[in-house]
């Protein structure tokens, strides 16, 4: 059978028509009459076909894309593993539901989970469907175990949409706008933000800063869990200073705290390694992971240190959907592509091709205050030259024109001005490089 996306579609940059073109823009206007205004497209090209490094609209017009819909296609859209283990699932079964009848796949993803995140003492899961989900159930999971409520988490954050995700979210417009009262016993503390730190400081002053209004606004015995993002999606890319993950992780093991990493944008090879907490060795109590986890079904899961995973009374974790077969059998055929296509590998490529194009792109564009980036992870942020006001305006141009050329890139930053890079790790080099050019023209052209 002849496959209509996937990684066998021609892996080239194609405009036939102008973005939106006709089809698509048909399509909009149903989309105008019955879908709800509050859900937005970045591009609102109607997809046909995906693969590769390559979305394939209704017009025929076949995107580069360097956002992966938001860091979920990792292995490649339609990735022949994933399709192969969905196609003979939904041929056996496609729901029991796991708390009704078990079923072996959901088993094995807890058991790959338990391999693949940091450390090796003994780990237990759960699965859920979303990421703003696992974040939920990791408070949930981090409260029984301590008997305490608080939760702190940090400026710049992301962490979903639901109300205490919401809560736990940094940024109000789009995320919060409106829909209060959010949930209570929430604390937010400031990151490590190198290229904004009024006055340059270590990792390990910027955690002392971070812990010490926690001591004296919070209290750490009433702090259940400390949420970190090892290097913030949505917020823009930040990496902290070295030395900010591994105090607060120290921090948290002194004082009783569960420490929680949300790897759902950094996990399963995005960074160029399995998880972002690997490249300081920082070993959490508990990681909540999803996008990456199944090649682009819904899945999440909550992985954890068995004791605190097992300090829930039993009945106390699940949800009808969480670990659906068929979302299982997706991740399974995920991380058999992970390794068999060495994506941890290809990740830390993308990145050195990216970042040594951007640095010297960066020499003769002065709005561009910061490149960083770690693996297939990669931002720039726009500034107003000589200073480090942010840009949002340049950095919206950029990306527009970025996409009438036909590659698909996203914005983030709570300035709402940083291009984020965040390829399938299965695009060829030559599409990478390509869309560099088309990046490097848009900067001259706006
Ligand atoms: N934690 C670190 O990046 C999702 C959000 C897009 P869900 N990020 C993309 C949008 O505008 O809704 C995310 C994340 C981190 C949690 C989440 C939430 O994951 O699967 O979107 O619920």
């Amino acid at each position: 059978m002849t496959r209509i996306g996937g990684p066998s579609l021609p892996q080239e940059r194609r405009l036939t028509t102008e973005l939106p073109g006709p089809r698509s823009r048909e399509l909009l206007g149903r989309r105008e009459a019955a879908v709800a205004r509050g859900v937005s497209s970045t591009l609102p090209v109607f997809v046909t076909a995906a693969g590769g490094g390559v979305v394939v609209d209704a017009d025929g017009n076949s995107l580069i894309d360097l956002g992966s819909g938001i860091a979920v296609v990792s292995v490649g859209n339609s990735a022949e593993a994933v399709v192969r283990n969905v196609s003979e699932q939904v041929e056996a079964f496609t729901h029991t539901c796991f708390m009704v009848t078990p079923y072996e796949s959901y088993v094995a993803v807890c058991e790959e989970l338990a391999a693949l995140t940091p450390g090796d003492h003994p780990k237990k899961s759960a699965l859920f469907n979303s990421g703003a989900e696992a974040v939920e159930n990791a408070v949930k999971i981090a409260r029984a175990h301590s008997g305490r409520q608080a939760v702190v988490v940090f400026d710049h954050g992301y962490h979903g949409r639901t109300n205490l995700t919401m809560a736990m979210t940094a940024k109000n417009m789009p995320y919060k706008h409106g829909f209060g009262p959010f949930a209570g016993e929430v604390y937010r503390v400031p990151l490590s933000y190198p290229f904004r730190e009024p006055v340059p400081m270590t990792g390990e002053a910027a955690a002392a800063r971070a812990t010490d209004l926690i001591d004296k606004q919070v209290g750490a015995d009433n702090v259940a869990c400390v949420v970190i993002e090892p290097i913030q999606g949505e917020g823009g890319f930040i990496e902290p200073a070295p030395g900010f993950l591994p105090a607060l992780a120290r921090y948290c093991r002194d004082n009783g705290i569960v420490f929680v990493a949300d790897e759902i944008q950094t996990g399963l090879c995005r960074t160029g390694d399995w998880f972002a907490c690997d490249h300081e060795g920082v070993v959490p109590d508990l990681v909540a992971t999803a996008k990456g986890i199944a090649g682009g079904l819904p899945l999440s899961a909550v992985t954890g240190r068995a004791e605190i995973m097992d300090s829930v009374h039993v009945g106390g974790l699940g949800g009808t959907y969480g670990g659906n077969p068929v979302a299982c059998a997706a991740a399974l055929g995920a991380f058999t592509t992970m390794r068999e296509l060495d994506l941890v590998g290809r990740a830390r490529r993308i990145g050195d091709t990216m970042l040594t194009r951007l640095r010297s792109l960066q020499v003769g564009v002065p709005a561009i205050g910061d490149v960083r980036g770690r693996g297939a992870m990669v931002a720039v942020e726009i500034v107003v030259p000589g200073t480090t006001e942010p840009d949002p305006t340049t950095t919206a141009r950029v990306a527009a024109a970025c996409r009438a050329e036909g590659v698909l890139v996203l914005t983030a930053g709570t300035y709402g001005n940083v291009l984020r890079f965040l390829p399938p790790l299965v695009i060829p080099d030559h599409l990478l490089t390509e869309a560099l050019d088309v990046l490097e023209k848009s900067f001259a052209t706006v």
